[in-house]
């Protein structure tokens, strides 16, 4: 299995969401779910998504790209989710957040959230 990837777009734009999650947890001691969506991811080239719906369903579970797209995870759903996939991790998703990984790469790559053993499903890139 190949593990060369580059991801493309800046994580920098996830730390504020990060900081505003932090914050609403210290309010008052109970944890407040963030579910302001995510900055729009920076992407460059092809783009395919992959959403979570339907209390934790990827759709789709199968996905074929070209070699060179980045795909758009989105958490529709409203449990966390954690995905990983070719190496890369998202960290914790709350609902409406969004997370994206480049496959420069041809191969069968497996992915699946850590935190629900059986969400899981593949891309393959061309
Ligand atoms: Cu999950």
């Amino acid at each position: 299995m190949t593990t060369s990837h580059k991801t493309r777009f800046h994580h920098a734009a996830f730390l504020p969401a990060l900081t505003l999650s932090a914050f609403l947890v210290g309010v008052g001691g109970t944890a407040i779910a963030d579910t302001t969506p995510s900055a729009p991811l920076e992407i460059s080239g092809k783009q395919a998504s992959i959403e979570i719906v339907d209390f934790m369903q990827f759709t789709p579970e199968e996905l074929t790209v070209e070699a060179g797209t980045t795909v758009v995870f989105t958490n529709l759903d409203g449990s966390n989710h954690k995905i990983t996939v070719d190496g890369a991790h998202s960290g914790r998703m709350s609902m409406n957040k969004q997370w994206a990984h480049t496959f420069d790469t041809a191969g069968t790559f497996p992915y699946a959230c850590t935190m629900h053993p059986r969400m899981k499903g593949t891309i393959t890139v061309q």
